[in-house]
């Protein structure tokens, strides 16, 4: 990710970034801390990193990229795969008898009271990619005032391990995704009354 953005960045060992950021930011209060990761990574591998540092209400924010994937291994199963997806491990689609739900994240952390801000957007166009972007900014804007987590989950093909053409990636977002994972503002704190 650093070879893109202009910022200070750490690798954290898969799933546990919240837990790092967690120390960063303790360390550097004034600095704006944010950690990036996959729906294999948030959703599975760090479940528990995410609940405590969510359920904590450390002031740093977390971008989640839910792909429906976990992508850079191949294309398995992530908690996230909609029910009936095909993918390496579920190769007659997901089926909840055997791999339980979809999971919600950013309905579920709304309802953890050290959690400020929870939102979903999309990326599958232009317009969305424009929200997507008010939705970062306005988690940033709540971690510099100190409000809490905050925790902004985006839409995203995958056209590699989805084997689509990207066109065909964007409407897939916009006609199955969408409809189990809908866009929105979950949770939204206003002033500093829990502080
Ligand atoms: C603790 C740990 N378990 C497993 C892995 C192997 N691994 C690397 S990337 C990855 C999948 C990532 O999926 P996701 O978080 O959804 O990100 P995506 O590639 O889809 O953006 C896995 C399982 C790892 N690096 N560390
Ligand atoms: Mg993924």
């Amino acid at each position: 990710m650093y070879d893109y953005f202009a910022i200070d960045a750490i690798e954290a060992p898969h799933g546990r970034a919240p837990a790092v950021a967690t120390g960063i930011k303790r360390v550097h209060p004034k600095k704006i801390v944010f950690t990036y990761q996959g729906d294999g990574d948030l959703a599975s591998i760090g479940t528990a990193e995410t609940i405590h540092t969510a359920n904590r209400g450390e002031n740093i924010t977390i971008i989640f990229i839910n792909n429906t994937v976990y992508g850079m291994t191949g294309g398995q199963m992530a908690p996230t795969t909609l029910l009936g997806q095909q993918t390496t491990t579920t190769p007659y689609g997901r089926n909840f008898r055997n791999d339980g739900y979809p999971i919600r994240m950013a309905e579920m952390l709304a309802t953890l009271e050290g959690v400020a801000y929870s939102t979903r957007v999309s990326m599958h166009n232009a317009k969305e990619v424009l929200k997507a972007k008010k939705a970062v900014r306005r988690a940033f804007q709540m971690q510099i005032e100190g409000m809490g987590l905050t925790f902004v989950e985006l839409l995203s093909a995958c056209h590699t391990n989805w084997r689509v053409k990207p066109l065909e990636g964007q409407k897939r977002v916009e006609e199955e995704l969408i409809p189990y994972f809908p866009l929105g503002v979950f949770k939204e704190r206003k002033g500093k009354d829990f502080l």
